[in-house]
């Protein structure tokens, strides 16, 4: 199994963090988003869209962090918990209302349009008003984590999230649950060794 990915990626974390929960092997490829190495022909050729990440499983490939891990559910116990209405509404906030307003090719979208100085506003800004959608939404969790006992896919999505907000300065404990889950989650080898500084060039 081949991830291309960026250290510092968010939707490549979340497939390194079901990658690991699942117990399966990968080679990481790095693709250097700074260096603009996304939109080189031989990475549109992996993605038209010019993105990480793409995954490769045998003669599988795909982009979309949520088709990869739609992908991996064929392997190891499911993350998707019983209620999963619930949590496809939770990680749908991470995936379809604040990833791609602060992802990078929007932000450097906004900065030419409005100047440099908005960018922290802006990441603050749109990252504050989904998570705060998290907070309110998020059930009471039902054992360490949100769905019970074992991190599920909400984890996934939640953690990379949070890893970005702190990135930019936020405080985790201005969400009680959220910062709950981090910290459950944050210990185990799993998402230990999906973290972007153990992939950082
Ligand atoms: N919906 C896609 C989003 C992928 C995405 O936005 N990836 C970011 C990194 S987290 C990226 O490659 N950005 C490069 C750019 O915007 O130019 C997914 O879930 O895989």
């Amino acid at each position: 199994m081949i991830l291309y990915d960026y250290w510092r990626s968010s939707a490549s974390y979340r497939v390194r963090i079901a990658l690991n929960l699942k117990g399966l092997e990968f080679e990481s490829r790095p693709v250097d988003l700074l260096a603009g190495a996304h939109k080189s022909p031989d990475h549109l050729k992996l993605n038209p869209l010019g993105r990480v990440p793409v995954f490769v499983d045998h003669d599988v490939s795909l982009t979309q962090s949520g088709a990869i891990l739609q992908h991996l559910e064929r392997y190891g116990s499911s993350l998707w918990p019983e209620n999963r209405a619930r949590c496809q509404e939770l990680v749908d906030i991470i995936a379809c209302d604040i990833h791609p307003i602060c992802n990078l090719g929007t932000v450097k979208a906004v900065c030419q349009a409005a100047g440099e100085d908005i960018k922290v506003q802006w990441m603050v800004t749109h990252m504050k008003i989904g998570l705060d959608a998290l907070e309110a939404v998020c059930p009471e969790p039902q054992g360490p984590f949100c769905f019970g006992a074992q991190p599920s896919m909400f984890e996934v999505y939640l953690i990379p999230q949070l890893y970005n907000a702190q990135r930019w300065g936020m405080d985790i404990e201005h969400w009680p649950k959220l910062a709950r889950l981090q910290a459950e989650c944050s210990p185990l080898e799993a998402f230990a060794a999906a973290h972007p500084d153990k992939f950082q060039p």
